[in-house]
């Protein structure tokens, strides 16, 4: 084997020598990148003598090819450790600075806090829960039976106008109201009971200042042997004055759900306008918060209990509105409509 060192080795060392001053000479990245595509580039030198391997004679193309392959290797290297060396002097020269002072304070990030909507929900929880009632949880996609028919609302049934729905695929729905719950909190509880049940609620219907396609609701409901009115309109007065911390003017008039009987409308006086009217209450000084009633045997029977020995009380209080009204908001879509400077206002004292 020859020892003499072949031709090519001069053309080898001599780019390499070139192509690493050029390294070690650039200042800056934008320099570096040019050193780089100059040398490993398309018609880089480095790349040129690669590319020479093929005309070489076959005994010499091996070595050729391990040492202009080393080269490449060696000038990446290079490269990829200089690069490093000049962002870190970009670095500490920034520190050398002194005109950047670490020890000011940093811009604060914008802190969150709890939406109105969860703040009400939470506070009337807390009220619920000091008298009794345990807090459940049912799905936003329901099944007809528990919507609508298990409720009394059969197919052909005119309330089911009521509610314009939004249907799935699958023939489930977004539940259109969180009385969804009600046969589901009889077989899940054993009677005697007091739940509430809030959540989303969603209605295919146009939207204007007090109307959502998407609100909250909250559901009550109470399964005891012997249920009166009385005790219901007691747990409703109950329930607003925690949440209005003053006299809020009710009004109570017949209404009609199939899933009640007797069934009622509990209107509160316009918290918005203070009584003259608004487009809030539509001008007549009254808001619609709070349907109740004395739960239907059918209901009783679909829930699994006998209607002979339970009785029992509902709810579904408008928990939007009660929001819009605790807090004078003007227009319901405010609420969910995702402007955060809408949110911003309202702190934790409020
Ligand atoms: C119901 O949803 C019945 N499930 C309530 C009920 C429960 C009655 C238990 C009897 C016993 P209604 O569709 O009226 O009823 O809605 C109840 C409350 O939700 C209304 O009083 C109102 O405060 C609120 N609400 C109704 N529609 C909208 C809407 N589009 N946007 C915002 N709030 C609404």
């Amino acid at each position: 084997m020859s020892t003499e060192t072949p031709a090519w080795q001069a053309d080898i060392d001599a780019t390499a020598a070139a192509s690493l001053a050029a390294i070690a000479a650039a200042q800056d990245l934008a320099t570096l990148r040019e050193v780089e595509v100059a040398a490993l580039g398309r018609k880089g030198s480095v790349t040129a003598l690669t590319k020479r391997t093929g005309q070489l004679d076959k005994s010499e193309r091996r070595a050729y090819g391990a040492a202009s392959g080393g080269l490449r290797k060696q000038v990446q290297q290079a490269i990829a450790a200089r690069r490093d060396a000049i962002r870190q002097a970009t670095v500490d020269a920034e520190l050398a600075d002194l005109s950047f002072d670490e020890t000011l304070p940093g811009t604060e990030p914008a802190g969150g806090h709890v939406h109105p909507l969860s703040r009400v929900q939470l506070e009337l929880e807390e009220v619920f829960t000091s008298m009794g009632f345990a807090v459940l949880d049912y799905p936003e996609i329901e099944s007809e039976f528990d919507n609508f028919e298990a409720l009394n609302i059969p197919g052909w049934h005119p309330a089911r106008d009521m509610q314009d729905t939004f249907w799935l695929e699958s023939g489930h729905l977004l539940r259109t109201h969180t009385s969804a719950g009600q046969v589901r909190a009889m077989h899940q509880l054993e009677p005697p009971f007091r739940a509430i049940f809030p959540g989303k609620v969603y209605r295919y219907e146009s939207t204007d200042a007090s109307h959502e396609h998407t609100f909250h609701q909250l559901e009550g409901l109470m399964i005891d042997r012997h249920v009166s009115v009385g005790h219901l309109l007691d747990s409703m007065r109950t329930l607003l004055s925690a949440i209005f911390r003053r006299d809020v003017q009710v009004r109570l008039r017949p209404g009609y759900f199939p899933f009640v009987e007797p069934g009622f409308e509990l209107d509160i006086s316009c918290q918005v306008c203070g009584g003259p009217g608004c487009s809030v209450c539509k001008h007549t000084g009254w808001v619609e918060l709070l349907p109740c009633g004395l739960v239907h045997p059918n209901v009783l029977r679909a829930g699994g209990l006998d209607p002979d020995e339970w009785q029992g009380w509902a709810f579904g209080l408008g928990l939007s509105r009660l929001v819009m009204m605790r807090y004078g908001v003007s227009d319901i879509r405010l609420l969910l409509g995702g402007d955060a400077r809408f949110v911003e206002g309202f702190h934790a004292g409020a």
